[in-house]
């Protein structure tokens, strides 16, 4: 008989005792191997146990290093009067990592709580009309950013509406709402989507805004997002390892950051297509909000330039300060206190470096660079 301890999901050590009537432990061997499949590293151990008959009961420890975690496949059969056993415990680490529960509805994984495959397919399935300003990113790259710009150059720097306000009434965000919502709004309609384009609406004569954002920096950014929203995704026990395993797997709300991206990027240059990055409108945010206002029409880029008060205006509302300042984010708030989300949170470029393990970045450049082959995409972040 003999059975194992799990010290807690992370197995950090494993004991096990055999009890055994004529026969007991000898030695111990050992034999670790390691190998690669798809660039992730497995590594296994055989244990052989070779019995001798002076001791009632075997017991040992196998120490393991604090970040493995594995799956244990333990042979549990009886000794059959032989005198030497193997049990194999493979070590499956990378693939026992906490998952986001998630369900696939139209091809997008989206949480199971507060997003709603009715809400999404009325999204998807909302009439796109002309004068529709749709702004679409993967979450987490400046969406929340740029629905504030849009609005503040149409509203020529009035203070800022509440954050729900925002997602829910003035750039609603469709796939929480339903596509309903638009019908009732008056022109320009200003949406927010993270849809890919295949599932995006669509009307030749429609804007659309695009905001990308450094893949990794976008990770840190989402993992924290994910684990604080509690009621919604229920990874408040998850940690950045078993996230970064979740992002690079596109297991996480909306799916694969780079099938996205890629799903825009050759329509970056359509006329009725804004693109840009998270981190040119960190480098220069007057820029930023001149260029969207020239392409929202030239009559909010003349008021613009001529007025440079509102312009003014404009850049002190949207700054990272007076946004996390003012704004409280309260969607899907249950009233847990312990949830209180802080969504503007550092709001920089290359936070990625503090979270990253040297292989998690080689992992993630790997991946980016296999997804994008072709492309210019990693011109986009160059210092990568
Ligand atoms: S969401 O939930 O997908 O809509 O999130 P999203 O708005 O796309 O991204 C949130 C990140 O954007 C940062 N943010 C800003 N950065 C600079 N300036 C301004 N004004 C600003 N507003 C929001 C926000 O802090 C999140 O990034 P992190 O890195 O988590 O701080």
């Amino acid at each position: 008989m003999w059975s194992y301890v799990r010290t807690n999901t992370r197995i950090q050590s494993l004991s096990f005792s055999l009890s055994v009537d004529q026969c007991h432990l000898a030695s111990i061997s050992f034999q670790f191997a390691r190998c690669f499949i798809d660039d992730i590293q497995y590594k296994s151990y055989e244990i052989v146990l070779e019995l001798c008959p002076t001791k009632q009961v075997v017991s040992f420890l196998i120490e393991r290093s604090p970040d493995v975690t594995c799956i244990i496949d333990l042979v549990k059969e009886e000794m059959g009067g032989k005198n030497t056993k193997t049990f194999k415990i493979q070590d499956d680490s990378k693939n026992t990592y906490r998952k986001i529960p998630l369900h696939t509805v139209e091809g997008l994984p989206i949480p199971t709580s507060i997003f709603t495959p009715e809400n999404l397919r009325s999204a998807i399935s909302y009439k796109a009309r002309p004068e529709d300003v749709f702004i679409v990113t993967y979450p987490k790259c400046g969406t929340t950013w740029m629905q504030y710009i849009v609005w503040e150059i149409i509203n020529e720097g009035a203070p800022l509406p509440s954050f729900d306000d925002m997602n829910m009434k003035y750039t609603p965000f469709l796939e929480l709402t339903g596509g309903e919502v638009a019908e009732t709004m008056k022109p320009p309609r200003l949406l927010k989507v993270h849809l890919p384009y295949h599932l995006t609406p669509h009307h030749p004569d429609a804007k659309y805004i695009l905001v990308a954002r450094s893949p990794f920096d976008c990770c840190v950014s989402f993992y924290h997002h994910t684990k604080k929203i509690k009621n919604c995704y229920h990874f408040e026990d998850g940690t950045f390892d078993d996230f970064f395993e979740c992002f690079i797997r596109g297991e996480v709300h909306y799916g694969d950051f780079f099938d996205h991206l890629l799903s825009w990027w050759p329509h970056r240059q359509d006329p009725n297509v804004f693109f840009t990055t998270y981190e040119e409108m960190k480098l220069n945010p007057e820029n930023s909000v001149m260029n969207v206002a020239k392409f929202l029409g030239n009559n909010y880029w003349e008021k613009l330039r001529d007025d440079k008060d509102i312009l003014n205006k404009i850049l002190e509302n949207t700054g990272f300060n007076n946004m996390k300042e003012k704004l409280q984010y309260n969607i899907g708030h249950d009233g847990d206190s312990d949830q209180k989300v802080e969504f503007f949170r550092k709001g920089q470029v290359g936070e990625w470096k503090e979270n990253f393990s040297d292989e998690q970045y080689r992992r993630l450049k790997k991946h980016m660079m296999q997804k994008t082959e072709g492309t210019d995409i990693p011109q986009l972040w160059k210092d990568l």
